[in-house]
């Protein structure tokens, strides 16, 4: 049954963290804390569909690199749902850089800095209910 006031996110886990095995642990973290899994789907990102995911970051430093490493391999892609899941799952996931997440989150109890930076971070998830709109419409839109 859908709550009152629930609210969507997309939370994806990365090449890196499919690569490692690490799709249930997540999915088990998100599913711990009591949150609803909407959908998801295992696919390689293109770099039209990254482009628009990372609108923010297009002509960073780091941008090139950041899609060379998202379009490497499968990405699972999650729609989740519960009341304030957006700040909920940022929460569970932890700060950005994996070296300086605090332990007991996804990234800093499952995620190192292997010489990329912050990149190799496992997983994303969306930073804000306009946000969540825009990425699940991107990632599904079948659900839009
Ligand atoms: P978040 O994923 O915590 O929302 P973000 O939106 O600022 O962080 O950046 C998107 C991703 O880009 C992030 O998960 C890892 C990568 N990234 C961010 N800042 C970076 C940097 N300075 N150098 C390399 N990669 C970076
Ligand atoms: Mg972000």
């Amino acid at each position: 049954m859908t709550e009152p006031t629930s609210e969507r996110t997309l939370i994806l886990v990365k090449p890196d963290g499919v690569q490692r095995g690490l799709c249930g642990e997540v999915l088990r973290r998100v599913e711990a804390k009591g949150y609803t899994m909407v959908a998801v789907r295992l696919l390689i990102p293109n770099r039209d569909l990254l482009a628009q995911h990372y609108a923010e970051h297009v002509g960073k430093g780091f941008y090139e690199s950041l899609v060379g490493f998202m379009s490497s391999g499968p990405v699972l892609a999650v729609v989740a749902e519960g009341v304030r899941v957006v700040e909920g799952f940022r929460s569970l996931a932890g700060a950005t850089d994996p070296t300086a997440a605090a332990p007991g989150t996804i990234r800093g109890d499952l995620a190192r800095d292997w010489g990329n930076g912050p990149q190799e971070n496992v997983v994303h998830g969306s930073d804000s209910p306009a946000s969540a709109a825009r990425e699940i419409a991107l990632w599904f839109p079948e659900l839009a």
